[in-house]
């Protein structure tokens, strides 16, 4: 059998294998389930035990052997035949042009990513609101400037682009039993001047717990924790106390940025802090709006700029360029 071996790779060797037919000729002579390969391992089934032992490894190797010489054929004739497709088709190559994430999506994920981790739910609602949904369920007084032409967007006499993801919160509480926690990201209206660091529409992560026996305490917490996830371990935060109409008590949060470089400088007026966030207990009018029983219940609520966060994160100058939807800007967050 050892003969016949080296037989069939001398054979298989000096076959001449210079067209596509020839290539098949010896695929139908060696290496079919009739070819002189498969032969020899029938051959070798009707073999005593001790001679098996000492053939088999030798049979595997002629095995591949012959297919090797099949193979190496074969790919010089594919790479033949490409270029000489080159040569003739000299076209500009098509890339398949493969999108990214846009940016101020990925600042929502991440966000939306700790804030489920710690229990809340996302949600979302209609960007065109009513005067119920955006104002007056949120305790916004009838006379009070956001309510004015010059501040919101208005649709209709009743309508307008909502100017707080708020809005969504209303419908959750007007529909759920509490417990409710939940996130609200999604885009908002507001009728700004245009500049880098302010735009007409910009994106917000609104927050929203109610449960019995939520508290301010709760509120930092949660807050705390989101900041040392998203911003890095140990990043100092402050409160500092503010208004909102639909919260009472009311704060603000700041980071601590520090004012070593320039811009830090800049952008922390000098103070190295930067707020990121307006927070507070949701108010008892807001509650009893929603007719959620303020003496069952508590609950707090925040709300934070997806924008400007962004521009921090990843050193973006001007807020607009976030949406000029130009694929050379947009093409460098293809990564994340
Ligand atoms: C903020 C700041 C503070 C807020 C309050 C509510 C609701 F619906 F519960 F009353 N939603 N969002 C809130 C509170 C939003 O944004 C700066």
């Amino acid at each position: 059998m050892k003969d016949r071996i080296s037989e069939i790779v001398q054979e298989a060797k000096s076959f001449s294998i210079n067209s596509k037919e020839e290539l098949e000729a010896f695929r139908l002579k060696f290496l079919v389930k009739k070819g002189l390969v498969n032969d020899l391992f029938q051959e070798f089934k009707s073999l005593p035990p001790e001679e098996k032992k000492s053939l088999g490894k030798e049979l595997n190797e002629f095995k591949n052997e012959i297919q090797n010489i099949y193979n190496e054929a074969e790919q010089n004739f594919q790479s033949e035949a490409s270029a000489t497709k080159k040569s003739v088709v000299d076209l500009p190559p098509f890339f398949q042009e493969l999108g990214s994430r846009h940016p101020i999506n990925t600042v929502i994920e991440d966000m939306s990513a700790i804030f489920e981790r710690l229990g809340f739910s996302v949600s979302d609602g209609p960007e065109v609101e009513d005067d119920w949904h955006n104002f007056s369920a949120l305790n916004f007084p009838d006379n009070h400037p956001a309510r004015d032409m010059q501040d919101t967007f208005f649709v209709d006499g009743d309508h307008a682009l909502r100017t707080h993801t708020s809005s969504v919160q209303v419908r959750l509480m007007e529909t759920q039993k509490p417990p409710i926690r939940a996130i609200m990201p999604g885009r908002v209206y507001r009728n700004e001047a245009i500049s880098a660091r302010s735009n007409c529409f910009f994106h917000q992560v609104e927050g929203l717990y109610i449960d019995k026996g939520v508290t301010f305490a709760d509120l930092k917490q949660t807050l705390y924790q989101f900041v040392q996830e998203f911003f890095g371990k140990n990043t100092e935060v402050r409160f500092r106390a503010s208004y909102f109409p639909f919260t009472e008590p009311s704060a603000e949060m700041d980071i601590y940025l520090g004012k070593e470089t320039e811009s830090d400088y800049r952008l922390t007026k000098g103070t190295g802090w930067l707020e990121i966030l307006g927070c507070g207990m949701v108010d008892v009018n807001v509650l009893e709006n929603c007719n959620i029983d303020p003496n069952q219940y508590t609950g707090f609520a925040f709300g934070m700029g997806v924008d400007r966060i962004a521009m921090l994160k990843y050193g973006v100058k001007d807020l607009r360029t976030f949406f000029d939807n130009d694929t050379r800007f947009l093409n460098q967050f293809s990564s994340l």
